[in-house]
């Protein structure tokens, strides 16, 4: 009998830790539905999840709070996705002409994602787009575009998204640089838009040579990270991209 018993313990397995994925909204411009909306996220995004050992969930963007609520009480961590400029209202600028597409209303579906992530204390990663509105929950400030900052690189590469377009400097002592167990990696870089200030609670840890905030973590709470690249582009072939899921999906309760 304990034998059996034993056995079928032993065959148990622990759940994995779940992760939600905020979404985005698309608008079907031909095809069978023009103007159809359907909710999505790019695939990478699931596969770099589930690479890391995780199991990813998608959160559908909503205004019912109750729903938003729920929806991530059942997962132990979140991703904030990339997508649109952030509403320049919101962080208390007045539209500079460079702006690009903006959707306020996911602004505020991805700012109550945030507000009950760090209510519930559950690991958070920004994701480009999701890094800003970290940023901007937190008190921060964006540049609106990059023209505004003299000496900036090209920030949106033309190539492969896999294949990274230039470098960053990890600050030594930060949870990126632990996870990363590096001072120098190379990214890929699709933004037009940067952090300026990342917020009080917040501390820069990674920047490109030309100045531009890449990455910032939370000073206090046990995983908060946003990084301006997209590492979900590059998980299948650079582990430094992959490590940083596993360190999400590890730093799961
Ligand atoms: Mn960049």
């Amino acid at each position: 009998m304990h034998i059996e018993c034993n056995d079928r313990k032993g065959a148990e397995k622990v759940k994995k830790p779940v992760i939600g994925i905020s979404t985005n909204i698309i608008i079907d411009s031909g095809g069978m539905f023009p103007g159809y909306h359907r909710s999505y996220v790019n695939r990478d995004y699931i596969r770099s999840v589930l690479a890391a050992g995780g199991v990813p969930v998608m959160l559908p963007m909503t205004d019912d709070k109750e729903a938003v609520k729920q929806a991530l009480s059942l997962c132990q961590g979140l991703i904030l996705s990339g997508g649109q400029d952030v509403y320049p209202l919101y962080y208390g600028q007045e539209p500079h002409r460079a702006l690009g597409e903006v959707c306020p209303e996911r602004d505020d579906f991805d700012y109550e994602l945030y507000r009950l992530a760090r209510e519930m204390d559950i690991p958070v990663l920004g994701i480009c787009r999701g890094a800003q509105i970290i940023a901007t929950a937190e008190g921060g400030s964006l540049y609106q575009d990059l023209c505004l900052i003299d000496g900036a690189f090209k920030h949106s590469q033309g190539h492969s998204p896999s294949m990274p377009s230039h470098h960053i400097s990890v600050e030594k002592g930060s949870k990126l640089h632990d996870i990363f167990k590096a001072e120098r990696i190379a990214v890929n870089s699709f933004h037009h838009q940067a952090v300026s200030e990342a917020g009080a609670n917040m501390r820069v840890t990674a920047r490109s040579d030309d100045g531009i905030i890449e990455a910032f973590e939370h000073r206090t709470a046990d995983f908060v990270l946003a990084v301006q690249w997209h590492p979900e582009m590059m998980y299948a072939s650079d582990e430094y991209m992959l490590d940083l899921f596993k360190a999400l999906v590890d730093n799961c309760k």
